[in-house]
């Protein structure tokens, strides 16, 4: 059998991808459909009409994948599973046993290969058959949740330490609910906003223990997106809209899991505003927020860019004008704010106390492809990357409690959305012929891991 990798005192130096944007083989092996699968063939949702269909083929070609990390040199590799694969539909008492086949000789080969897997159970790509019973907003979903956490620690619980429970429940309760960009594709349902983060944030509570008892020695934590956020200008309406964002994106998450309460100015700009009703917020059951507030081993981080807030309650002429120097922009139109992340790093250490913080994602998005010689030469990605590692560094020196980096992503794959039109990859993949072409980015990477560069990084206590 494939040994666990133990060594408390290794900087996870890793890549991170998720299932539904590299896997494909939508519906091989009894795979069920996602949310994501029925998204994005719905006629105007995902840019060019793109779906996750086949996307880099990693399902049949992870072999290829893993050789190509192992080259890289990382110890470590963020995946997630396709939960539809191991419930097609999501309310089956039985596994689907050539879903769970297939993680299993994933996980077995990152392990013969040296690489630590960190295993994400809920990267958003939720079985429909859950979507069709309310999803997320349906307290019934976090049993289904708890029992697929509980058969893929049983299965895998003798080799994977470390698990993610879920990845940015912003993106499902916002993007999906209020902003219509993700599934379900709802506009301005605050209520329904409400009830998915809160059964989002408790099923994570509740399949921690489920996890810790299969999984001898487990590391159990969260994945948030978070980011540092400032008004555009001294205005009142900025500050005050600076106020609103800082609470819905940041506050909603950290609040509960690290305070066990939710932020009362959320609530009260919601009802003020007319947008819930006080009967609306009755979703926290007793004993819900002691569970929410089950104690992690980590806190995943995903950092991009930071948030520079306008308010939209006033005309732009009438409001003061905006004073923050806005950095460089990628492809994707986010900002370059490398110190962001180190003012995030300390604001959850000093407002939060988190003890381990792990960034299970960083990048950007890049164009570039191959000149005629097939060298793809992303010099913006290499500075992006460094420029962010800086600033962790920084952070570690002051005693910052950060042990890992994971870069987003692996391989140019599909980014939601806006299907394969961002590529965030240190490797490009040609989505014609599914060939891999590793980026100066993954050389650059190589070299920075193996390089000295990481002794302050391994000194950690
Ligand atoms: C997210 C996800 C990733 C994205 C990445 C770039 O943050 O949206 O975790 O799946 O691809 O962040 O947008």
């Amino acid at each position: 059998m494939v040994e666990k990798i133990q060594n408390e005192k290794i900087f996870n130096w890793g890549v991170a991808t998720s299932s539904y944007q590299i896997e494909g083989a939508h519906d091989t092996d009894g795979r069920g459909p996602s949310v994501w699968d029925v998204f994005s063939h719905t006629k105007g949702r995902v840019k060019n009409g793109d779906t996750g269909d086949i996307a880099c083929d990693h399902y049949n070609k992870f072999y290829e994948d893993i050789i190509l990390m192992k080259d890289l040199g990382v110890n470590s590799y963020r995946f997630s599973v396709s939960w539809p694969r191991i419930f097609p539909i999501g309310t089956e008492q039985k596994i689907n046993q050539k879903g769970m086949d297939f993680y299993d000789r994933l996980v077995d080969m990152l392990l013969e290969n040296n690489i630590t897997p960190f295993l994400t159970l809920n990267h958003w790509d939720m079985p429909q058959g859950l979507e069709d019973l309310g999803g997320w907003t349906n307290r019934e979903t976090i049993e289904h949740f708890v029992k697929y956490g509980h058969y893929m620690s049983r299965r895998l619980g003798d080799r994977v330490i470390d698990w993610i429970t879920h990845n940015e429940p912003w993106c499902i309760s916002f993007l999906g609910y209020i902003e219509g960009l993700k599934p379900p594709g709802l506009k301005n349902e605050w209520a329904k906003s409400l009830h998915t983060a809160h059964h989002l944030l408790l099923s994570h509570g509740k399949v921690i223990p489920e996890i810790k008892s299969n999984a001898k020695d487990s590391k159990v934590g969260i994945t948030l997106n978070l980011n540092t956020a400032i008004p555009a200008s001294n205005s009142e309406h900025d500050k005050k809209a600076c106020d609103f964002y800082d609470v819905q994106f940041n506050k909603l998450y950290l609040e509960p899991l690290y305070n066990q309460k939710y932020p009362e100015l959320l609530f009260k700009s919601l009802l003020q505003k007319n947008l819930i009703k006080q009967s609306d917020l009755t979703f926290v059951k007793a004993g819900d927020l002691e569970t929410v507030a089950t104690k992690t081993d980590f806190l995943g981080v995903n950092y991009y860019s930071r948030g520079v807030i306008r308010s939209n309650e006033i005309e732009e002429e009438i409001n003061d004008k905006p004073i923050v120097d806005l950095g460089p922009k990628t492809d994707f139109g986010w900002e370059i704010y490398p110190q962001g992340l180190y003012d995030l790093l300390k604001r959850l250490q000093v407002e939060y106390n988190v003890q381990n913080i792990i960034i299970t994602e960083n990048g950007c998005s890049y164009s570039d492809g191959p000149d005629e010689n097939k060298a793809i030469n992303d010099k913006k990605r290499i500075e992006y990357h460094k420029s962010h590692i800086k600033q962790i560094q920084i952070a570690i020196n002051e005693g910052i409690p950060c042990t890992g980096y994971f870069a987003w992503s692996f391989m140019d794959n599909f980014e939601w959305a806006e299907g394969y039109s961002q590529r965030f990859g240190l490797i490009w993949v040609d989505f014609e012929t599914l060939e891999r072409i590793p980026k100066e980015s993954y050389y650059w990477y190589q070299n920075f891991i193996k390089s000295k560069e990481m002794s302050a990084f391994n000194e950690r206590k």
